[in-house]
C-alpha cells in the first residue's frame, strides 16, 4: 500500500522546502506560489523508499486565511509530518494544524524541526523539546521530533529512516475503491481527470464507479500514478483517473468517486462528537476533500452523552459524500478550537424511528464502527435497532422488537375462528403495526408485512388457505385423522394434486372421494396449496414449480409463456403460480417479465 503523508505547519516554515529537499519535486505547482514563494493550494510530491514502496505527500499552506485548503490536504491522509522552524519555534498555525491533525484522529507521523542551519544548536534543542510538549496531549503524542535542514540536507537520512516506519506501521484499508476528489481539470483531446487519493481498492481501467453526491455513473478510462499510465492500482495513494463523464461542470473538488455502496449523499447526519458544543452551534464541517456549512443539533433526544463523546445531529447547507466511520472536523473560527468527529450515521432516522435513539443504541453502533471491517456486520445490526426498520433497495429487514409486535399483531387479526381472516385484511393491519413502531415507507412496510406472514405460515404459527389465514390447529380437528375412509380419501387427492397440471380441484375432490372438510385439512395442514377457487397443486409438485420459476427468474426476465413451455403446463396453471409467487414478493412482475422479488432467497443462500 502507497501512504499518504500530509505537512503541516506554519506559513514559511519549509514545509514544501524540505520535501523538495527528499523528493526533488516542487509541489509549488502554480505561477503564482512560484512568484511569491508560498504554497496556495494542495500539492504534491513522492518519494521512492529503498525496499521500492513509495510514499506520496500532500503540501499543504500555512497561509492562516488557508486553513480549508490545509483540510482538503488533511481530510485524506495516513499520517502527518508537522514542519516547525527552528528560528521561529512554533507559531499560530503550527497550534491550529495540529489541533486539527488531532481533531482528524492522526495517529501516524513525525514532526521535523527545519532551518536548523539557520540557528545555533542550543536552539534546535530546546524547539525540539518545546514540540514534544506539543504533540504530548494529541494524537501523534510520542511521534518522532527530528531535526533537519532544507537547505544544507542535515537530517534528512534520520527524516527518511522516520518516514520508512510510518509506512511500516501503517495497516491498509479494505474498502471498495474510493477517492476523494482534490482536483478536476480538462486536458486537451483527453477529457476531463480527476486526482485524489485513492482509499480501498483495487481500481482497473475500465471500472465503473459512482460520482457521489448525485450517483452519476461514470467509467475510468485511464489510470495514472505520478504521471505514469498503469492498468490497475491496488491500495492507497495518489491517483489521477481519466473520466469518460458528459459534463466535466458535474464534478467538482470534495465529491467522491466510489464503488462503495456504503458512500452516500447526505446532509444530515448523526455523528459523536469529541467535545460538546452548544445546540445550534454554527461551523464549517470539513469532511475528506469536502466542506460544507454546518449547524449542531444538540437538544431532545440528541442531547446524549456516551462514552467517548457527545452525540449530535448534524444539518449541512450542502450534502455531502459520506460513509459511517467516517472522520471530520467542525471549525468555528478562532478562537474557537475546531472540534473532531465521527459519522455514525450518514441518514440517521426521521419520525417515529427517533424515539429509539437512546444512549445504549447510539454507544452500539459508535463501538461497532470504531471496530472496524470485522464488525460491519455489528454495525448494520446496531443501525437497525436504531431505525426499527431499514429499507434496502428491495431488501427489508425489521428490528427484533417491531417484528414481535408485528407477529402479535397478525395473529391478533387471524384471531381463532376456523375460518380465520382474509390474507389481506391481516397484512393490512400488519403493516400498520409496522408503521406504528418505524418510520418506513409504505410499500417497503407493505414488502416486510408479507415477508412476515411468510414466516409466521413457514414456522407453523398460521396456515394459509387460498386467500385466508387460520391460525395453525384450528381446523384440523381430531375427528377427521380418526377416520380412516378420510384420510385414505385426503391422500388420493393429494397424490392427484401432484403434477405440474392437476385437474380442477372440484373434479379431483370428486374422484378421490374426498369432501370438503378433507380439502381444508389438507389445506391448513399445508400438504396442498389453493391457488384458484377451482385450483390447488400438491405442495410437492408447487414447491417444484416455484423452484423452476425461481431459476429460471434469476437468468433473465421470466415470461409465461416461457414458463409454460418449460413446465408443458398450459397458461392457467403458469398464470396462478407467477402470481401466487409475486403476491409473496419471491418475483416481481417488470414490463419484460418477472424477476426475482425482495423476498426471494438470495443466491448465497441458496447455494448453501
Ligand atoms: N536557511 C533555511 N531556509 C529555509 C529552510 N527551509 C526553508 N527555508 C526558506 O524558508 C522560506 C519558506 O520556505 P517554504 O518551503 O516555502 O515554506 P512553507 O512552509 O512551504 O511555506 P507555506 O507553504 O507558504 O506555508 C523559503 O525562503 C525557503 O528558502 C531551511 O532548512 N534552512
Ligand atoms: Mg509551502
Amino acid at each position: 500500500m502507497t501512504v499518504v503523508i500530509g505537512t503541516a505547519g506554519h506559513i514559511d516554515h519549509g514545509k514544501t522546502t524540505l520535501l523538495r529537499a527528499l523528493t526533488g519535486i516542487d509541489a509549488d505547482r502554480l505561477p503564482e506560489e512560484r512568484r511569491r514563494g508560498m504554497t496556495i493550494d494542495v500539492g504534491y510530491a513522492h518519494l521512492a523508499l529503498e525496499d521500492g514502496r513509495e510514499i506520496d505527500f500532500v503540501d499543504v499552506p500555512g497561509h492562516d486565511k488557508l486553513v480549508g485548503n490545509m483540510l482538503v490536504g488533511a481530510g485524506e491522509i495516513d499520517a502527518a509530518m508537522l514542519v516547525v522552524a527552528a528560528n521561529d519555534g512554533p507559531r499560530a498555525q503550527t497550534l491550529e494544524h495540529l489541533a486539527l491533525l488531532d481533531a482528524l484522529a492522526i495517529r501516524a507521523g513525525l514532526a521535523v524541526i527545519t532551518k536548523t542551519d539557520a540557528v545555533e544548536p542550543e536552539r534546535v534543542t530546546s524547539v525540539l523539546a518545546a514540540v514534544e510538549r506539543l504533540l504530548a496531549p494529541t494524537s501523534l503524542a510520542g511521534a518522532p521530533v527530528i531535526a533537519a535542514s532544507g537547505i544544507t540536507g542535515d537530517g534528512l537520512d534520520r527524516v527518511r529512516v522516520a518516514l520508512t516506519a510510518v509506512a511500516d506501521d501503517l495497516q491498509s484499508d479494505e474498502r471498495p475503491p474510493t477517492l476523494g476528489i482534490d482536483r478536476v481539470f480538462s486536458v486537451k483531446g483527453r477529457g476531463i481527470v480527476v486526482t485524489g487519493t485513492l482509499r480501498g481498492g483495487p481500481l482497473t481501467r475500465g471500472d465503473a464507479l459512482r460520482v457521489v453526491p448525485g450517483d452519476t455513473p461514470v467509467r475510468v478510462r485511464e489510470i495514472q500514478v505520478h504521471g505514469r499510465s498503469v492498468e490497475r492500482v491496488d491500495r492507497g495513494g495518489r491517483t489521477a483517473i481519466n473520466l469518460a463523464v458528459g459534463d466535466a461542470a458535474a464534478l467538482r473538488r470534495g465529491m467522491v468517486l466510489t464503488a462503495d455502496p456504503a458512500v452516500v449523499a447526505s446532509d444530515r447526519i448523526l455523528v459523536r462528537l469529541a467535545s460538546s458544543p452548544p445546540d445550534r452551534t454554527r461551523g464549517r464541517l470539513h469532511l475528506g476533500t469536502a466542506v460544507a456549512e454546518a449547524a449542531v443539533g444538540r437538544a431532545g433526544r440528541d442531547a446524549l452523552d456516551i462514552a467517548g463523546g457527545a452525540v449530535a445531529t448534524v444539518r449541512l447547507g450542502d450534502s455531502l459524500a459520506i460513509r459511517p466511520g467516517d472522520r471530520f472536523v467542525l471549525r468555528r473560527g478562532a478562537p474557537a478550537l475546531p472540534v473532531g468527529g465521527v459519522v455514525l450515521d450518514p441518514l440517521p432516522a426521521r419520525g417515529i424511528s427517533r424515539r429509539r435513539q437512546t444512549t445504549e443504541r447510539v454507544e452500539r453502533l459508535d463501538r461497532a464502527l470504531i471496530g472496524g471491517q470485522s464488525s460491519r456486520d455489528a454495525a448494520a445490526a446496531a443501525r437497525l435497532e436504531l431505525h426499527g426498520a431499514l429499507a434496502e433497495g428491495r431488501h427489508v429487514t425489521l428490528a427484533e422488537d417491531v417484528a414481535r409486535a408485528a407477529a402479535g399483531t397478525a395473529l391478533e387479526a387471524v384471531g381463532t375462528a376456523a375460518t380465520g381472516a382474509p390474507l389481506a385484511v391481516v397484512r393490512a393491519a400488519v403493516e400498520r403495526s409496522i408503521r406504528g413502531h418505524a418510520t418506513i415507507r409504505r410499500d417497503a412496510a407493505a414488502v416486510a408485512a408479507a415477508g412476515l406472514l411468510d414466516a409466521l405460515v413457514a414456522d407453523g404459527d398460521l396456515v394459509r388457505d387460498g386467500d385466508r389465514l387460520l391460525r395453525s390447529g384450528v381446523a384440523a380437528a381430531p375427528p377427521i385423522e380418526a377416520d380412516p375412509r378420510l384420510r385414505d380419501a385426503m391422500d388420493r387427492l393429494e397424490a392427484a394434486l401432484a403434477v405440474p397440471a392437476p385437474p380442477a380441484l372440484s373434479i379431483a375432490a370428486r374422484q378421490a372421494a374426498c369432501p370438503e372438510a378433507g380439502v381444508r385439512a389438507l389445506a391448513s395442514s399445508g400438504r396442498i396449496v389453493l391457488l384458484g377457487p377451482d385450483l390447488a397443486f400438491a405442495m410437492s409438485a408447487y414447491r417444484d414449480l416455484a423452484a423452476r420459476a425461481l431459476a429460471m427468474a434469476s437468468r433473465e426476465p421470466l415470461t409465461p409463456a416461457g414458463f409454460r413451455d418449460a413446465t408443458g403446463t398450459s397458461r392457467k396453471y403458469v398464470m396462478a403460480i407467477l402470481e401466487d409467487l409475486d403476491r409473496r414478493a419471491i418475483l416481481r412482475r417488470t414490463p419484460d417479465g418477472h424477476v426475482p422479488g425482495p423476498k426471494a432467497p438470495r443466491p448465497v443462500e441458496a447455494a448453501r
